[in-house]
Parts: structure tokens; sequence; C-alpha cells
């Protein structure tokens, strides 16, 4: 299921290949190549690689082109070819479907849910007519600049705990985030912040859809641009204001869903002590006070222990000790 959602879909499946196969030879290359070398690498001719240039273009790819040769111009327009190309991952992303801009890519995931063989599917896109983040909030994000995705997990045997997979989530984004160089800490229950700024967020949702449980993983991560300032109640940043370049998305996007795809594996398998230490080990929250809100209560306290099964352990102020669940919970510190 590769697929592009665009205005001018590809005419014929031949060049759609030879498009795919032009598109991912520029994409690995990062540098200006030449027409015929092009075609020595396609194992094609001169006239088929320039149909297929036009073809990418109406695709939405940009070319630069030069005395030198021709190269994508960034940042590079996400592309289900490029994205199913470069994962090597058993389950996240076997699949991938981009659009220019849809809802919200949760909510087409949850529609995909439909149609057979979608365990694993990716969904993203360019822009978000309405983003949303957790308990009614927004998510807003510069069109072309950031990843918005939302990976369908068909869940029929009931081993995804929808809060052992927001922690999940919460670890691959930290960890891509570091693979690009970035230092990202994790806030329980769905945020990664780079010093104290939110980079990224992520909403699970759970729904059955005919006779399957499905989970949707939505992930939103500012890589090139942080949203303007009057849409956010926090500090935001992005993964190119921290390292002071543009960063290339889809290398952010295969790392995150290399790792999505551990840590489900991982969860899915029962082994969730290794989650736990990978999640601490990227939450600077032990020991920290904070006030916490879960079914409409307040909670103060310290935190003492973050569970992907049962949630965060926080020694209570008032004393005793509280296990809160992160699907129900927002921080308010
Ligand atoms: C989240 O909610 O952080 C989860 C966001 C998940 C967004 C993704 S995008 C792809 C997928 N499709 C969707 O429709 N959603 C998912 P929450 O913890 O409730 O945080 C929301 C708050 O973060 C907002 O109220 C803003 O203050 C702030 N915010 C909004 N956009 C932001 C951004 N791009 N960067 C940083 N903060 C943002």
């Amino acid at each position: 299921m590769t697929s592009n959602e665009g205005p001018n879909a590809p005419a014929w499946p031949e060049a759609t290949e030879l498009a795919d196969e032009v598109l991912w030879l520029l994409y690995q290359r990062q540098q200006p190549v030449g027409l015929d070398e092009l075609a020595r690498l396609a194992g094609t001719s001169r006239a088929s690689v320039s149909r297929a240039l036009e073809q990418l273009s109406r695709r939405g790819h940009v070319l630069n082109r030069s005395q030198v040769g021709l190269c994508l111009s960034q940042p590079v327009r996400l592309d289900a070819c490029l994205i199913e190309r470069m994962l090597r991952s058993s389950r996240v992303g076997r699949h991938a479907i981009v659009f220019d801009e849809v809802g919200s890519t949760n909510d087409v995931a949850f529609d995909c849910a439909r149609r057979s063989g979608s365990d694993g599917l990716v969904v993203l896109a360019e822009s978000q007519r309405a983003g949303r983040g957790r308990m009614g909030r927004r998510w807003h994000s510069p069109r072309g600049s950031n990843l918005l995705l939302s990976v369908l997990l068909v869940d029929d045997r009931a081993l995804l705990s929808h809060d052992a997979v927001t922690i999940a989530a919460g670890v691959a984004v930290a960890e891509a985030t570091a693979d690009a160089g970035a230092d990202g800490r994790l806030k329980w229950p769905n945020d990664v912040l780079v010093d104290g700024a939110k980079l990224a967020g992520v909403l699970v949702e759970a729904r059955q859809v005919h006779h399957s449980r499905c989970i949707v993983v939505g992930i939103g991560l500012n890589v090139n641009a942080a949203p303007p300032a009057q849409h956010v109640e926090r500090p935001a940043t992005s993964l190119s204001a921290v390292l002071g370049h543009a960063v290339d998305r889809l290398a952010v996007l295969r790392s995150l869903l290399e790792r999505l795809d551990h840590w489900v594996a991982q969860v899915a398998g029962g082994h969730i002590e290794p989650l736990r230490q990978a999640w601490l080990a990227r939450c600077g929250m032990v020991g920290q006070r904070v006030e916490i809100t879960c079914h409409g209560r307040e909670f103060r306290g310290t935190v003492l222990d973050v569970d992907p099964m049962e949630g965060l352990l926080l020694a209570e102020d008032s004393g005793g000790q509280v296990h809160l669940p992160a699907e129900a919970s927002s921080m308010r510190t």
C-alpha cells in the first residue's frame, strides 16, 4: 500500500516504478547528479528519466537544476515510496500513505483500519486542518516543515495497553531526537522537551473498528519549525532551532519508526522492564515535585517511578502513594 494522495495521480504503473526509482536515487545521492548518470543508475534512457522527473514534479517534488546536475530541493517532500524503501522495520511503517492535507492523521488512520492488511500503516500529512492534542487541545504545525503522523496498530489479541504504547512512543521520539543530535527529555505522560521547550507530543487513541481493537499512535514532531507563540501555552521548539541547521525529515522519520517498531514489539511481547528503563533514562522527573490532574482530581506530590503499565507512581504530599494512569492524566507543572 504505497500511496501519495496528491491531486495529480501518476498515469501508469511502469512509469510510477521508474519515477520511484529515480526519486530514491536522487534522495540517496544528496548531491547533484547528471541526467546521463541518472539514466545509467536507473538502467534506462535519458528520455525515460526526463519523463520520470516530470512525474516527480507533478507529485510535488522540487528539483534544483544546475550545470553539475540536478538534486532534490530541501526539505525533501515526504513520499511513501521513500519511506517504504528506507525502513527496516517488521511492523511499524510497513505501508505508508502521504497526504498533502487532512483533518487529523489519527482519524485517517482509523478510517484505514477498515482495509485488510492495514496493521502497521503509517499515515503522514504535510498539514492538518484539525490536528488534535489530548483532552480537546489543538496541535498546530506550519505546512511542510515537520512530522505529523499516525501509526495504526490492529491489536486483535489485546497485547497493547494504551499507557504502555504511549510510553513506547515517547521513548521512540526521544531516541529519534537523540539520533538527530538533540537531547530530547521525556515529560510524563506524552511530551518530549528540549531545554524545557516542547519539541513533540504523542496522542494515543483506541477504538473498536468492526471486530478489531485498533490503536492509533499520533505523533507531532517539530523538525524544521515551531508553531507561532500565540498557538501554544508553553514554549515550543524545533530540531532545527536546537541544532542550528535544517534537518532531513525523512532521516528523523526513519529512526522514529524503526525505534517505535522495536518498542511496540517489546510491549506486545510483554517485555516491559526494558521499556521502563529506557523511559527513566530519558526522563528527569523522578524525585521532582509535580501537580497532576487525573479524572478531574488534583494530586500533588513527588514522582517515585514511571511504570509503563500502571502509570506514574506518586508519593502524595498528603501521605500515601498512588498510581496515576497516563491516559487520564495531565501534568500541571
Ligand atoms: C499533545 O497533546 O502533545 C499530542 C499532540 C499530538 C499531535 C499529533 S500530530 C499527528 C496526529 N494527528 C493528530 O490530530 N494529532 C496527532 P497535548 O499534551 O494536549 O498538547 C497540546 C498543547 O501543546 C496545545 O494546547 C499547545 O499549547 C501545545 N502545542 C500545540 N502545537 C504544538 C507544537 N507544534 N509544538 C509544541 N507545542 C504545541
